[in-house]
């Protein structure tokens, strides 16, 4: 299959996350996708293809326009307002407190974000934009007949709502490609994530929507990221309501049993006769992931994205976590074969 990646992905390279109280080096970084696409070309993956332009508005089609215009100046505003260090949100419109927007650069990063690990920095926004148009690029490609793509986006996506950041991710990549398939007349889309951490941004742009079936199976909120959001009793609201499920697993989960959520997963989907899926594609669950607590084992990701190929849809694979830079583009491509093989 082809992989659409773009060099921009590095304007994106932090300094900071904030963990444990201290500043440390990012997990998410430059070295990620490189890996990757070093991993793409050795293994013939297929073609590898520069991104297109589609500028702001599919963006905006999930995205608010306040948020985006945030975040294309929150570097400059931080900048101007002469602050040191990276931009970090330190104050968040809490319980009882007024939901506005704030003119001070301090407060609409809090009002615009909901973690503090992710630092915005000189160049996020021109590597959020490449990896948007990196997924709509990929989708492209899919909605023109490719049975298949691969999205390298850096930074990844599926943590963004409509109008917050956090959680490494700025624009939410796949649920941007997933309503491009929409506009363009895919009647059903499906967004499965497999990523270790739960897909809050994606669950909650689509949350009151029945055309967009959004699945995620991740480690328990009641134990990580994103603590919030990703519980099992949240289904989809209003004509959304059994539009959305969440298959959640303790620590030490492998993938024997990992698999049986898949298995539901992909029952659903069949069910659901999308015309469209988009994998959120995060390698996190790997056994030796710096900070989850899975136990999948490379060889198990050719069984994952053999599973996910027999779903036989034409099928858009986004990139988002996995932080285990070693392993990280075995893995991946072990999911991508493993697709092909199906
Ligand atoms: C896209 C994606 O996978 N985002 C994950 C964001 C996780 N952010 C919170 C990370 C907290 C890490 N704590 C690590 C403690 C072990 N050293
Ligand atoms: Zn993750």
């Amino acid at each position: 299959m082809k992989t659409v990646f773009s060099p921009l992905h590095n304007r994106r390279s932090a300094r900071t996350e904030l963990d444990g109280g201290v500043l440390i080096a990012p997990h998410e970084k430059p070295s990620r996708a490189e890996t990757i696409l070093g991993r793409v070309q050795q293994q013939q993956l297929g073609e590898v293809l520069p991104p297109q332009e589609f500028g702001l508005d599919p963006v905006r089609r999930v995205h608010t326009p306040d948020y985006v215009d945030f975040l294309r100046c929150s570097w400059a505003d931080w900048a101007a307002a002469g602050k040191p260090g990276e931009a970090i949100p330190a104050v968040w419109p809490g319980r009882g407190m007024r939901h506005r927007v704030p003119q001070d650069i301090d407060g609409r990063l809090g009002y615009y974000s909901f973690a503090a690990e992710t630092s915005i920095t000189e160049g996020t926004w021109e590597a959020a934009c490449a990896s948007a148009n990196v997924a709509l690029t990929a989708q492209a490609l899919v909605a023109n007949g490719e049975p298949a793509a691969f999205a390298l986006c850096r930074p990844p996506g599926h943590h963004a709502h409509a109008d917050l950041f956090g959680g490494y991710c700025f624009f939410n990549n796949a649920a941007i490609a997933a309503q491009a398939f929409r506009d363009q007349g895919a009647r059903r889309v499906a967004v499965l994530d497999v990523d270790f951490h739960h897909g809050n941004g994606t669950q909650s742009i689509f949350y009151q929507r029945s055309e967009v079936l959004t699945i995620s199976l991740h480690g328990d909120p009641d134990l990580v990221f994103p603590h919030f959001l990703g519980f099992e009793d949240e289904t989809g609201e209003g004509s959304g309501e059994g539009f959305n499920l969440n298959i959640i697993y303790p620590p030490r989960t492998p993938f024997r049993v990992w698999r049986d959520g898949l298995a539901t997963a992909c029952a659903r989907i069949t069910a659901f006769q999308p015309d469209a899926l988009v994998i959120a594609l995060g390698v996190d669950t790997f056994e030796d992931d710096p900070i989850s607590f899975f136990r999948l084992t490379s060889a198990d990701y050719l069984l994952m994205g053999e599973r996910i190929g027999e779903l036989n849809l034409p099928t858009l694979f986004t990139m988002e976590g996995g932080y285990d830079v070693d392993a990280i583009g075995v893995n991946v491509v072990n999911v991508l074969k493993g697709f092909e093989r199906a």
